[in-house]
């Protein structure tokens, strides 16, 4: 039974047995995970002091290369992942193809590939406003022993084994799923030690919230546009208010403790929605389940949605339940 002041490194060897295919293998990933994102917490941390530093393209004081941090989030997931030897595969946003970790070893035995958005909201660094890193775990398809193929990594949503993400804001925080419910670990800088803060996280079933980039309304489809404006109506039962930060993991993360709805729909700009299907949207709709939310593309569950390529972006409405099947509504009346 989880209890509070447990650290991340205890649950996990505490839940270890509770996870279905338990092997120690999923365990030892999240651990990498975890290890990973303190090492670019410390990197975000020092963001405003670039002036002092050197911005990325410069070569600092002991002749490094300064990178960009969405660079060096990827390269330190990726590192991490790959050094410690417990995936078969990787996909990042970052990252044109798949990386095959041991394709030419026939006796590796890992089975998981880990798919990431190693820094989410990156253009959000240079003012001082949170980012996150997202990343999404399935269970090989091919036979293990075997170079991963793109199949691996192009499951459906309701496949993953666990997801989650970290949000380097005015706390550092690490959310992930088995499964099993949504736990949130806070981490505490001055011991480096990530701790259970936030057992059991749960959206609640409707909100006030609603988060959307209303920059783009008048490429919105009129389903969505009805929706927005029956949020701005006055009514005594729908005192909504919009909040968006531009940073996804920020957003759910304040929607999934308060009650709010996330809304990234197609536009003529973006015609397909903006976000990620791999990297952004089936692990935040995977929580959203596991906090009892709810995930669709407006129409269709977004864990229920094949993949056709690693990249591709697909409209996302995700949050508290019953504000996610308002937007159905209004789609399945108002449509495009
Ligand atoms: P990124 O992967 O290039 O960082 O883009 C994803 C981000 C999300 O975190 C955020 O919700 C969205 O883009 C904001 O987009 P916009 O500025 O178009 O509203
Ligand atoms: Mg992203």
């Amino acid at each position: 039974m989880s209890t509070r002041n447990q650290t991340l490194g205890e649950f996990i060897i505490e839940n270890q047995t509770a996870f279905k295919y338990s092997s120690g293998e999923l365990s030892r990933l999240i651990n990498s995970i975890r290890l990973a994102a303190k090492v670019v917490n410390h990197e975000v941390n020092k963001a405003g002091l670039v002036d002092i530093l050197g911005a990325a393209g410069d070569v600092n004081i002991q002749g490094e290369n300064q990178q960009k941090l969405d660079v060096y989030a990827n390269e330190k997931f990726i590192q991490t992942l790959t050094k410690r030897n417990i995936v078969c595969g990787i996909a990042s946003e970052e990252e044109d193809d798949f990386i095959a970790i041991n394709s030419q070893d026939e006796n590796h035995q890992n089975k998981y590939v880990v798919l990431i958005d190693p820094l989410d909201g990156s253009s959000n660094i240079d003012v001082n406003v949170s980012v996150g890193t997202i990343f999404s775990i399935y269970r090989r398809i091919t036979p293990v022993g075997t170079p991963v193929k793109m199949e691996d990594f192009l499951q459906k949503g309701c496949e993953q084994v666990a997801a989650g993400y970290v949000v380097y804001g005015t706390s550092t925080m690490l959310v992930y799923t088995t499964g099993a419910g949504v736990n949130g670990f806070t981490l505490n800088p001055a011991i480096g030690s990530f701790y259970l803060s936030h057992p059991n996280m749960k959206f609640p079933e409707t909100g006030t919230i609603y988060s959307v980039n209303e920059g783009n309304y008048l490429d919105f489809p009129l389903g969505i546009k009805k929706y927005i404006k029956y949020c701005q109506e006055e009514s005594e039962d729908r005192p909504y208010t919009s909040r968006y930060i531009g940073s996804l993991v920020s957003d759910f993360h304040r929607n999934m403790i308060k009650g709010g709805i996330y809304m990234y729909p197609k536009g003529s700009r973006n015609p397909n929605g903006k976000l990620r299907l791999l990297y952004e949207c089936n692990p935040m709709a995977f929580l959203a389940e596991q906090a009892g939310g709810k995930s669709s593309d407006g129409y269709t569950r977004t864990l229920d949605e094949v993949p056709t390529s690693l990249h591709q972006r697909v409209p996302f409405v995700c949050g508290s339940k019953k504000m996610v099947e308002k937007v159905e509504e209004f789609m399945r009346e108002f449509g495009e």
